[in-house]
């Protein structure tokens, strides 16, 4: 199969949206707005294909690329533009990295839109996650463990895209950085805690793909000023 430069590749800041949550319509509209490369809807709970639905619906009014990343198979909502099936590399519960994944194919395996459908693989590093705790993901990690979980992801499995996720806190900028080193293919996105200009400015200068998500919730106009920090800060190196 021949795959096309995915569209992700090119973006550097990302709103997450969760289905479970409350947005009004003017806050959906400043954030489709905003000038943000994509938005992707997903969440660890509560996400029904009823919910997935009505978010989509709603952000299909703007232009804003939009993505699902597919945490349940009951919320596989066709209509996006992208498709992410994250596999969690840090836990010992097969059933997240590979178990659940297969049971999805086997229903639904003919009717993915290949082309438009990428794995992420995810280190979790906040215990307090609730993707952490959901998953059971070992989030204490030495250096050598962190080192050996990105060459599975990089070299091994040679995953699209490694997701370091330390959501509801800021992550270890210096970790991040030193796992973007070590990359040859995937690509790094990282969200967890960003709620300022100047944290996302940080975890622009250390990952490819900034993502953003609880803040939007609690404090809008920080959340939005976010959009113009990543794009401030200075490229990656390639
Ligand atoms: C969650 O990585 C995202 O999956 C964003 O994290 O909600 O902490 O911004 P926050």
């Amino acid at each position: 199969m021949q795959v096309d430069a995915a569209i992700y590749n090119s973006w550097r800041h990302v709103f997450k949206l969760d289905p479970d949550r409350e947005l009004d319509d003017e806050a959906l509209d400043r954030i489709c707005t905003s000038g943000t490369d994509a938005v992707i809807v997903g969440g660890s709970s509560g996400v029904t294909f009823d919910n997935t639905v009505d978010l989509l619906s709603r952000i299909r009014r703007y232009e804003v690329p939009c993505a699902l990343e597919v945490s349940s198979e009951d919320a596989a909502v066709p209509g996006f533009d992208y498709y992410f099936i994250p596999l969690v590399l840090n836990t010992p519960h097969g059933e997240w990295i590979v178990g659940r994944q297969i049971e999805a194919l086997r229903k639904y395996g003919t009717f993915i839109p290949w082309k438009e459908t990428a794995a992420e693989g995810y280190l979790i590093l906040n215990a307090e996650a609730e993707a952490a705790r959901l998953t059971g993901a070992q989030t204490v990690l030495d250096a050598e463990s962190i080192t050996a979980h990105v060459y599975m992801a990089d070299r091994l499995m040679r995953l699209p895209i490694l997701y370091v996720e330390y959501s509801g806190i800021f992550g270890d900028m210096t970790l991040l950085k030193r796992v973007r080193g070590l990359l040859t293919g995937s690509r790094l996105f990282y969200g967890g805690g960003i709620d300022s200009a100047d944290k996302a400015r940080q975890a622009a200068e250390a990952a490819h793909t900034v993502i953003v998500g609880n803040v939007l919730y609690d404090r809008l106009d920080a959340a939005l000023e976010t959009v113009q920090a990543v794009r401030e800060a200075s490229s990656l190196p390639e």
